[in-house]
């Protein structure tokens, strides 16, 4: 017996599926669509419209519903076979937000297979572009809202984040102020997630519980829209948002659309989807409160389960709904791997080279410190960029490059602080996780075991599962998520580097210089 699952991941440069032989316990068919190659005609760069104000990043919505339509021709020209999958679900980037008119529900449910999804659903907008997740157009929206639900503290409390410029209640207040007769005309708002998951179901779609909590609209603890916080965002709001739902709500069967056109099980059951993050929580298996991730990607992010929600006083944390009805926390660093980068480019250095100076010197770095802040950071909250050394010779390539790959780990420590949740295993993915010597120095500040693992599509991957996880707890069978799981997320045999005792002693008192030379710094900025 096979049991077939399709997970699937709108994200801002690509769609892609995975499907998942949950008895055999693996993929078996894997593929991305990349919007600018796939799609030129949308005139996309990295899946983004071409910007006349910095601060300002849209996509075009109908381009994913175009991309729907190309992915399925590709599954079914390489022979997946759709007719015996049992469920579908997805994920898409968080926080990017969808306006369509009143004629949205009935070309939904009414989706003629003899014409595109382009063709059924171009009449559908009410807005052409979609703010995305890397807008950043909305910094008084935040604070208006942020005012109104008592500040930074309080939005934190009951939204489960600071107000952020990409979150999607700044960014709908905006469109109502600037656009308020478009705003009147809106009839539904969706997310990314849930607008892809209603036209695989043929009606509009709940928003879960995982998306909702990056709205700054959701009461993150009963997990239900926050009246102050709508009333705060837009007039009518209530009306124009879906219902929110749990993780594995399944919202019907796929719509005959997909059933007609590319030969999808009618039975198949269509989830509602969830953010990226949240997917990739289950696709990187990380189900107990102590196993977190890092991605060393383009920008850093450290996530984890939490079994009981608590918020980020300070405002730089995020708390989103886990796929396991639990929580989970997620810090976004945005000087990353590119911030690493420029700093060995300065030294003239291939990556080979930057390993072997990090090997060559020693934890805590004689003292010497850096803030790595080249571009505008987000934990901390650094509005004006500039790399600031501290005791740190600017001629001296071996103390700078570990300068900033210590100041980057003892970040991650520093400001995951307020989750409370001591890491007792550290999964390292994204780009930046081949380096040994960087995985080491992030074992010895963390005192904590790091392994990697290389799932490139944990979002998919994660879509997947929750899809099979839906699948059977909507069929009465036993749906233990460490079951699931089991056999998709083991990372890499012999990966695991171990935390040296005597350089975790050196970064406990290390690390207090870190955050008084980032508060002195950060009162300067003030
Ligand atoms: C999370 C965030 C990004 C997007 C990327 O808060 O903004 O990780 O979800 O797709």
């Amino acid at each position: 017996m096979s049991r077939l699952f399709l997970g699937l991941d709108s994200s801002t440069q690509s769609l892609s599926a995975i499907v998942i032989d949950l008895d055999a316990r693996r993929v078996v068919y894997e593929t991305s669509l990349n919007f600018d190659k796939t799609l030129p005609h949308y005139k996309t760069h990295n899946g983004t419209l071409p910007k006349g104000d910095a601060l300002v990043v849209h996509s075009p919505p109908l381009m994913w519903v175009e991309a729907l339509d190309a992915l399925f021709t590709q599954l079914k020209a390489a022979g997946v076979p759709l007719g015996e999958l049992l469920a579908i679900s997805g994920s898409g980037q968080q926080h990017g937000s969808v306006y369509l008119n009143r004629r949205a529900a009935a070309a939904l449910k009414n989706l003629n297979p003899a014409r595109s999804l382009k063709d059924n659903l171009a009449g559908c907008f009410a807005r052409p572009t979609a703010p995305i997740w890397m807008d950043s157009s909305t910094a008084i929206e935040c604070a208006e809202i942020r005012r109104a639900l008592g500040g930074v503290k309080k939005t934190a409390q009951t939204t489960g984040s600071d107000t952020f410029e990409r979150f999607t209640g700044p960014q709908i207040r905006k469109f109502a102020k600037r656009e308020p007769a478009t705003y009147k005309q809106t009839d539904s708002i969706a997310l990314v997630s849930s607008f892809m998951a209603s036209i695989l179901a043929g009606k509009l779609a709940p928003i879960d519980h995982g998306d909702g909590a990056g709205m700054n609209l959701m009461d993150i603890r009963k997990k239900v829209w926050h009246a102050g916080a709508l009333k705060a965002t837009a007039p009518d709001l209530r009306q124009k948002l879906p219902a929110l739902a749990e993780p594995w709500h399944v919202i019907g069967k796929v719509s005959p659309y997909f059933c007609r056109r590319y030969g999808v099980n009618p039975a198949a059951l269509a989830l509602v989807w969830s953010g990226d993050n949240p997917s990739s929580l289950v696709g990187l298996g990380l189900l107990e409160e102590g196993t977190l991730a890092v991605s060393l990607g383009t920008s850093y992010t450290y996530f984890g389960l939490l079994k009981r929600c608590h918020t980020d006083d300070l405002g730089t944390g995020h708390v989103f709904g886990a796929p396991t009805g639990d929580y989970m926390t997620l810090l976004c660093f945005k000087n990353g791997a590119l911030a690493r980068e420029r700093i060995r480019d300065m030294y003239s250095l291939d990556w080979d080279g930057f390993n072997k100076l990090l090997e060559a010197t020693k934890p805590g770095n004689g003292g010497a410190l850096m803030l790595p802040w080249l571009d505008p950071e987000i934990v901390p909250r650094v509005g004006r960029p500039g790399l600031r050394r501290i005791k740190l010779d600017d001629h001296d390539a071996a103390a700078n490059c570990r300068a900033i790959v210590e100041a980057q780990m003892m970040a991650v420590r520093l400001h995951s602080d307020w989750m409370k949740v001591k890491p007792r295993k550290i999964l390292a993915t994204g780009g930046g996780s081949v380096n040994r010597p960087v995985l080491q120095i992030l074992a010895d500040v963390m005192n904590c075991p790091v392994a990697r693992i290389e799932i490139s599509k944990s979002a998919a991957l994660g879509a997947a599962l929750r899809a099979a996880h839906g699948y059977l707890k909507q069929t009465g069978k036993p749906a233990q998520w460490r079951a699931i799981v089991a056999g998709f997320t083991d990372p890499v045999p012999g990966s695991e580097v171990k935390p040296n005792p005597k350089a975790v002693a050196v970064y406990n008192k290390h690390i207090r210089q870190y955050a008084k030379a980032e508060q002195a710094v950060l009162a300067t900025l003030k």
